[in-house]
């Protein structure tokens, strides 16, 4: 898998991607809220480490992965935010719900990039068990939630490379 061998949250500090004047929406799963908080602090910890400041920064949680969709739409209607990172975990169970469950989020999350003019990033685990969801929330995979805060950096950073805006 790719992941073993490519982790872009191994960024040198020096190259973290600059921040400054980003603002984030992070929107949350509860369930599985042990690997979503700590996919939250990565993503967090990882921003300010690209100097994106607090206050820039506004957290929703929405109760679990089909709630992502809804959540993040909210953050791109009603804030004013330059980018929205999706966190969530969904962890394969006896029944059909896993299939849907990942569906729905993916969908909705690749229609919500069509339709508004900022990017949504997919930090959704997708696992078979819980042990692989520790080893992607900061374990021996590295945190997903922190690779994800990267990308909605460098997202922004190639919207702002087509069109000037202010602030
Ligand atoms: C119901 C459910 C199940 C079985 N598993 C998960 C999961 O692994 N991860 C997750 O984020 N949410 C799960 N949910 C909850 C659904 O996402 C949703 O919140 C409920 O079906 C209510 O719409």
């Amino acid at each position: 898998m790719s992941t073993n061998f490519k982790n872009q949250a191994n960024y040198d500090e020096n190259i973290f991607p600059d921040a400054q004047n980003m603002k984030f929406g992070i929107v949350v799963a509860e369930w599985n809220s042990k690997i979503t908080n700590a996919l939250l602090n990565g993503a967090i910890d990882t921003l300010k480490k690209c100097k994106a400041s607090e206050e820039n920064i506004t957290v929703k949680y929405v109760p679990g992965c089909f709630e992502i969709t809804t959540g993040a739409k909210y953050l791109a209607e009603f804030s004013n935010v330059d980018v929205v990172i999706c966190i969530g975990c969904v962890i394969q169970g006896e029944t059909k719900h896993f299939d849907y469950i990942c569906q729905s989020v993916t969908h909705g999350i690749t229609e919500l990039n069509l339709k508004f003019p900022i990017p949504f990033i997919f930090s959704v685990l997708t696992v078979n068990n819980f042990q692989q969801a520790i080893e992607r929330s900061g374990g021996k995979y590295g945190n997903k939630g922190s690779e994800s805060a990267i990308t909605a950096v460098r997202m922004v950073e190639l919207k702002r490379s087509f069109v000037t805006q202010p602030g």
